[in-house]
């Protein structure tokens, strides 16, 4: 009896602080090697455009109303400039500033448009979400959520032609060590709140909606085979919306050092913090100068016709290339305008950093 009593009292110590800090949050996230701080739930230390969650616990059962923003989420005060092509890099933790404690299941991330309203008074009820990034395992037995276990930031490409205004990013972790019952599932979404600016004009042709997304039967979600070796796994939440295949699928770097809001030009992001600075809008209509010029040259034309092709194409090649340079001028002045207050907002913050 005693012994039970003593094994009772040590395991109880030993889960203890397992069912305290056992789970998690978004603490900063960084856009282009920006970094914002995102507050926990009872200790709230200033603006962020994190939303803050009410907990750090998991969202259970796909028809919650909390898989959109996470548990009881409240709309968050800034809304930050982004750009098509950005570098959006999450660095989640644990509770009581320990890392993130679990390493098995997806890194999954969506977004959806405010629209009209701005993202700070945005409600995502009935919002339509579109994918853009999805990780799950890196080989047969190991996922990358267990780099975010180590301390690693997940980065995510913004898509390449997304059209500029407020979206919200929805970074998800799936946490499925307990997937193998039905409901096990722990959902950890967050959101961000982003203004995109540039002047691109891609919009997804397929959204899925939360809740109805997943459901607690979804392969995904409920697996049995989620611990066995070599399983295949099943994303959830359907294909990357086409608007984001072109992009990569997300990676993950070296940790972010903490820092506050005011965000540091020096990063500690590996991979790609200087991959994409301020997008002026033109970049990808830039090679477009081929002009007919290979279909021309037939073996038996005489020399005189020949001399007479090549002033043809040279006089469409110069055309061809002067169309072209007007064009992009009138679309970057048609785009100017629409950016002008993202531009000068990000100046500003940029001054107020330094
Ligand atoms: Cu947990």
């Amino acid at each position: 009896m005693k012994t039970f009593v003593a094994i009772a009292i040590l395991s109880l110590a030993a889960s203890t602080p397992t069912l305290v800090n056992a789970h998690g949050f978004i603490r900063q996230v960084a856009i282009d090697g920006r970094r914002y701080a995102g507050n926990l739930h009872n200790s709230d230390k200033g603006a962020s455009p994190i939303r803050l969650v009410g907990g750090i616990g998991p969202v259970k059962g796909t028809n919650s109303k909390d898989l959109i923003c996470g548990l009881s989420a409240q709309n968050a005060e800034m809304v930050v400039p982004a750009n098509p092509g950005s570098t959006v890099s999450f660095q989640w933790s644990g509770g009581g500033n320990q890392r993130w404690p679990h390493s098995t299941g997806p890194l999954i991330t969506y977004m959806t448009s405010c629209g009209p309203t701005s993202c700070d008074k945005f409600d995502p009820t009935n919002a339509k979400w579109f994918k853009i990034a999805q990780l799950g395992k890196k080989d047969a037995n190991t996922w990358f959520q267990e780099d975010i276990e180590r301390g690693s930031a997940l980065n995510v490409t913004l898509p390449k032609n997304l059209s500029p205004g407020g979206y919200l990013i929805r970074q998800e972790i799936i946490a499925l060590h307990h997937a193998t019952s039905m409901g096990g599932a722990e959902f950890y979404p967050s959101c961000i709140q982003v203004q995109i600016g540039g002047c691109e004009t891609g919009f997804p042709l397929q959204t899925v909606s939360f809740p109805g997304a997943y459901s607690d039967s979804d392969p995904g979600i409920f697996d049995p085979d989620v611990h066995s070796p070599g399983s295949f796994y099943n994303f959830p939440g359907g294909p990357v919306s086409e608007l984001a295949a072109a992009s990569n699928s997300g990676a993950v770097s070296e940790q972010l050092t903490d820092s506050a809001t005011s965000p540091s030009p020096s990063s500690s992001l590996s991979a790609d913090d200087d991959a994409y600075g301020y997008n002026d809008g033109d970049g990808s209509d830039d090679n477009t100068s081929s002009a007919p010029a290979s279909d021309t040259s037939q073996d038996n034309v005489p020399l005189v016709l020949h001399i007479v092709l090549a002033a043809v194409n040279a006089f469409l090649l110069v055309g061809h290339s002067f169309l072209d340079r007007s064009r992009r001028r009138a679309k970057r002045k048609s785009c100017r305008c629409g950016d002008a207050e993202q531009e000068s907002q990000f100046e500003l913050e940029y001054i107020l950093s330094a």
